[in-house]
């Protein structure tokens, strides 16, 4: 197998890269050294979380100048997300470091006054007619980020290179930019179904090199970012020990029938594989009970992780049990260390529930003070932001008066049992098993304050109900934070993602059982926001 030389500087869930890369017939070598850059004929800088961060790590290990001569000497680079900000000089996330230099200019930061940030989903890498590694115009890719290249028309092109835009909330980014021997892609090639793995194969046989900045002609581009659709597994050991699919509702996942057997409903890896199939744009995983009667290093996630990773090329979230914990001989494990092992095993995005619901109440006990302490701190900086995702289980409380309780009430439309109008979200831990004195403003903004990138926003009343979205607690939700919000819980069908996206202002919507029913598939969903002209990404196929 041919070979590509790839980076492995700092933590990052690199495992899906390399995954990708041997989909494309390729062979990942590491460099390890400032002197294996040397070596390398092509060479691949990954990229994740922080811009000071990775290019302090890499000029403290003495990379700079190896990648600056590997460049120099026209052999093929390719920047991924982080690595294609490193190719410019610097960025406002850090202005103190110094980025490689290949081009001219800073980045700056996405504008969060009316849009959520980071910039999270599917958008268009448009190269204006050009050709550039195989981008095609109608196609979407993977971004995940906050800080972007500002698009000026003519400027990178007026230095020699062919620049593919995207545009997220009226702002125009630099989605890709080329030059002879030299690629870099803000979104992750590796995370775009088939449409990024053309790039990446465009990279490593050097076609894309041959052809960059060619006049193509081709179909009109497509507008912009997409409405993401995500599946969501709920995976749990069944009666018989079995590793199965599972759903409820409103979080009984057990069957009405008298044994009560937990409800079956397939397997993880293969359902996942069917959802990427049929276009979902991510696919998420909750561990919904615990797995802790064997060591962590064999939990039985790793394995559907690894294996889905291997055929599934789109973000893969992981969720249950991330906490500081100890394993069964006794060793302490951080929630950290936990993180690590999952993407490791292929996941780009970690969900935490219960403990952070229990880290909310003590950043409230402590008067709004962070200590660095908490498992989101921890893993946000270690791996980016956007590599967090916090999810929460809330469940009404009805109150008769808007000012009955100290919590955040909206007046709702449809009123409790005894004709309340006002209620409020309380936080819920342990699978909706505890309800907290937490209401769903307080906890989503303080997890805001730690760094999470992103709300998994379910509902316990909707959960399984088929009754569509809570809109109202979406509405109360995205009003009281910055970072995307994934609406979860109650979808029944095509018209409920219909009008979450078009009565919401949400980011993302999820649906679980009708997926897992065989009612709908993604695909249905997607051709139906497409028919109401809602944009949408498709699957393309396979490589
Ligand atoms: O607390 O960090 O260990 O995480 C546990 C995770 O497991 C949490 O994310 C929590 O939401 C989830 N969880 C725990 N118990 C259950 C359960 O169902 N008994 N599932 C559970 C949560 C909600 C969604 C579901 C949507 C959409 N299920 O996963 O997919 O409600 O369903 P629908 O479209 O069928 O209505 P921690």
């Amino acid at each position: 197998m041919p070979t590509v030389h790839m980076l492995d500087y700092v933590a990052g869930n690199v495992r899906s890269l390399v995954n990708a890369i041997e989909k494309c017939g390729y062979m990942v070598e590491w460099v390890r050294t400032p002197e294996d850059v040397s070596r390398a004929e092509k060479l691949i800088l990954p990229g994740v979380g922080h811009f000071g961060h990775c290019l302090s790590q890499l000029a403290g290990a003495g990379y700079l100048a190896p990648i600056r001569a590997h460049i120099d000497a026209g052999k093929p680079f390719m920047g991924i997300c982080v690595g294609l900000q490193a190719i410019f000089e610097g960025s406002v996330e850090d202005p103190a470091t110094p980025g490689l230099g290949v081009i001219k200019g800073d980045l700056d930061r996405f504008d969060d006054t009316n849009k959520a940030v980071p910039h999270i989903g599917w958008n268009s890498a448009n190269a204006g007619g050009k050709s550039l590694y195989d981008l095609q115009p109608t196609s979407k890719y993977y971004y995940v980020h906050s800080y972007k290249y500002p698009y000026v028309k003519g400027k990178l092109e007026d230095q020699g290179w062919t620049v593919a835009t995207g545009t997220y909330g009226g702002e125009v980014f630099v989605g890709a930019v080329a030059k002879a021997n030299i690629l870099a892609t803000q979104f992750h090639p590796e995370k775009s179904g088939v449409a990024g793995l053309r790039v990446l194969k465009a990279f490593l046989t050097g076609s894309g090199a041959e052809t960059v900045g060619q006049d193509i002609a081709g179909p009109a581009p497509t507008g912009g970012l997409t409405r993401r659709v995500i599946a969501c597994l709920d995976v749990r050991t069944n009666d018989q020990g079995d590793l199965v699919v599972t759903k409820g509702d409103q979080y009984d996942v057990r069957e009405k029938t008298s044994d009560r057997g937990v409800r079956n409903l397939g397997k993880p890896v293969e359902l996942a594989r069917k959802y990427y199939e049929q276009g979902a744009d991510e696919v998420t995983f909750l561990n919904i009970t615990s797995f802790r009667d064997c060591p962590l290093a064999d939990l039985p996630m790793l394995e559907i992780l690894r294996q889905t990773s291997k055929t599934v090329f789109v973000p893969l979230t992981i969720g249950g049990g991330i906490r500081d914990t100890v394993d069964v001989d006794g060793t302490k494990v951080s929630a950290l260390e936990i993180a690590t092992m999952y993407f490791k095993s292929g996941a780009d995005k970690v969900s935490i529930g219960s403990d952070a619901v229990l880290a909310a109440e003590e950043y409230y006990g402590l008067g709004r003070k962070l200590f660095g302490a908490t498992a989101i701190e921890q893993i946000s900086r270690a791996y980016g932001n956007q590599a967090v995702v916090v999810s929460v289980d809330p469940k009404r409380v009805y109150v008769p008066k808007i000012d009955a309780t100290r919590h955040n009430t909206i007046q709702t439309k449809f009123p409790g049992p005894k004709g309340e109008e006002y209620c409020w979200y309380a936080c819920t831990i342990k699978g909706g098993r505890e309800t907290r004195d937490l209401d769903v403003v307080e906890l989503v903004q303080a997890v805001e304050a730690m760094g999470a990138g992103e709300i998994l926003l379910n509902c316990i009343d909707r959960d399984g109900t088929n009754s569509g979205f809570d809109l109202e607690l979406i509405d109360q939700v995205k009003g009281a934070v910055r970072i995307p919000v994934i609406a979860s819980s109650g979808a029944g069908n095509p018209g409920h993602f219909q009008e979450v996206f078009e009565k919401t202002r949400t980011d993302a919507a999820l649906g679980a059982g009708m997926f897992h029913r065989g009612e709908y598939t993604v695909k249905q969903v997607k051709d139906y926001l497409a028919e109401k002209g809602l944009e949408v990404r498709q699957f393309e196929g396979d490589l």
